[in-house]
């Protein structure tokens, strides 16, 4: 039977891209509350604030290069004989960059927009503003495709199926402080997964992981990935 690894990602895999994570001190959230910049309440009190807030991250996404945590995960998925799945809580499209293919955006994409309205997705401009008027319906209902506090994650019952089959769990550069993400190292351990933690610091989960190593993710995970493709070829 085939080998299967889920991999979790955080803001701490592109940290070494030059983008902010969200909870170190000179972080995303340190700048905006949460209330304000990543929930429906505050898109609908203030939408060109929440607007600006991610235009300006999507840019920087833009111009942010993958770093070898991401080349380490894409040739992980190229050379592991088994299957490889990378479930990101970020929406910054580094995977893809680097050369990932089988990635699962549970909070959604800075490249993508939505029509509150319609449901309609197309790919993001760079900047989005209230009122745009949505290109399938043409309401003023606009948005990014990015999952708020509150908010359903997506792909939920893709994640839990693959968390139930998973051989080995890894993850890299989350805090461990928001769910359902948070809660997939238990249900993984649950099925019998060998779990790894690969941070910078020990994360709120960290008692939960049979492993851990610790360090900048552009130095850990290639160790990681190196080691795990020595053990299965
Ligand atoms: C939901 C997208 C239900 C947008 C994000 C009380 C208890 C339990 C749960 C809750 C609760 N109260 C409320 C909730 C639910 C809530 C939640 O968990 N709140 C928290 C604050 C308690 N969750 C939700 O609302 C979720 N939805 O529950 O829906 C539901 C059910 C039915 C029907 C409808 C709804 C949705 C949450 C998604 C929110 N969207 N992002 C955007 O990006 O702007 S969250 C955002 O923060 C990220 O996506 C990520 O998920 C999260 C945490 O960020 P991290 O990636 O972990 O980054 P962080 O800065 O925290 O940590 C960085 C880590 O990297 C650190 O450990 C650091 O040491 C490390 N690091 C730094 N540098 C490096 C490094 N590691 C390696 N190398 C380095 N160089």
């Amino acid at each position: 039977m085939s080998q299967s690894i889920v991999i979790l990602t955080g803001a701490g895999i592109s940290a070494e891209s030059g983008l902010g994570t969200f909870r170190d001190e000179d972080g995303l959230w340190a700048q905006h509350r949460i209330e304000d910049v990543a929930t429906p309440e505050g898109f609908a009190h203030n939408p060109k604030l929440v607007h600006d807030f991610y235009n300006a991250r999507r840019v920087q996404s833009m111009e942010a290069e993958p770093n070898a945590a991401h080349f380490a995960l894409a040739e992980l998925e190229a050379k592991f004989p088994g299957t490889v799945l990378i479930v990101t809580q970020n929406v910054d499209g580094l995977h893809e960059k680097a050369g990932s293919q089988n990635v699962l955006h549970m909070h959604g994409t800075l490249h993508g927009a939505l029509c509150h309205a319609c449901d309609h997705r197309w790919p993001a401009p760079a900047t989005m503003a209230p009122h745009d008027p949505c290109p399938a319906c043409g309401t003023p209902a606009t948005r990014p495709d990015v999952v708020w506090f509150g908010e359903m994650p997506y792909g939920m019952e893709r994640i839990s199926n693959a968390l139930a089959q998973a051989d080995v769990f890894v993850s890299i550069g989350t805090s461990g402080e928001v769910y359902p993400a948070a809660n997939f190292v238990n249900e993984a351990d649950m099925f019998g997964a060998h779990t790894v933690e690969l941070n910078l610091e020990p994360s709120s989960g960290v008692s939960r992981f049979a492993e851990t190593h610790f360090g900048p993710a552009t130095q850990v995970v290639p160790e990681w990935v190196a080691a795990e493709l020595t053990r299965s070829n």
